[in-house]
């Protein structure tokens, strides 16, 4: 069993609820348990900025699966949730990025751990130090501590706990 860090967006439709979809698939799914859920933050769009402000979180997961096998599910569950994604930086209903599995290091054509781009987002730093204490010693997540959330265009928007009571068991 390894732990793995999922990234979470959306800002399209009902964001909130989306993200709690997701969450609550991914607990759903066989062989994927859900170990921890960082706030919820509302964060400006980074890229593409003429579009609607992200609800962002991270999820930290215990998986059984090897991590090709864990991206196919959290595509799958991106599917079942119709995810709309016109543009490639673009709005979307909802997001799940694979940021680490385990000490995993690969670069292939379908996926690459770590996140390639995870060290140069704020959106995704700030939950991930939320789930992540041992990646404080990592020198992209401890530059954060200098940064001010205000403007990097992130603030809490919500707190659902650490243990999500509808994440259910799995493992
Ligand atoms: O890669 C994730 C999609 N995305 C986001 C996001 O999740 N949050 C913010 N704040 N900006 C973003 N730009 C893109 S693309």
């Amino acid at each position: 069993m390894q732990e793995a860090y999922v990234a979470l967006g959306a800002n399209l439709g009902d964001r909130e609820a989306s993200l709690r979809g997701a969450l609550s698939k991914l607990a759903a799914e066989p062989g994927i348990g859900l170990h921890a859920i960082s706030p919820v933050y509302e964060t400006a769009p980074v890229g593409f900025t003429d579009q609607p402000s992200f609800l962002n979180m991270v999820a930290r997961v215990g998986t059984e699966w090897p991590p090709l096998e864990l991206l196919g599910r959290l595509l799958k569950i991106e599917r079942e949730m119709g995810r709309v994604r016109d543009i490639r930086w673009g709005p979307r209903n909802i997001d799940l990025d694979l940021l680490l599995v385990g000490e995993t290091r690969m670069d292939t054509p379908e996926l690459t751990l770590p996140h390639p781009r995870m060290g140069e987002r704020a959106f995704v730093l700030v939950p991930l130090r939320d789930v992540w204490p041992e990646g404080r010693g990592f020198p992209w997540v401890r530059e954060l501590g200098g940064m001010s959330l205000e403007q990097e265009g992130i603030k809490e928007w919500a707190n659902w706990g650490h243990q999500p009571s509808f994440a259910g068991r799995k493992e």
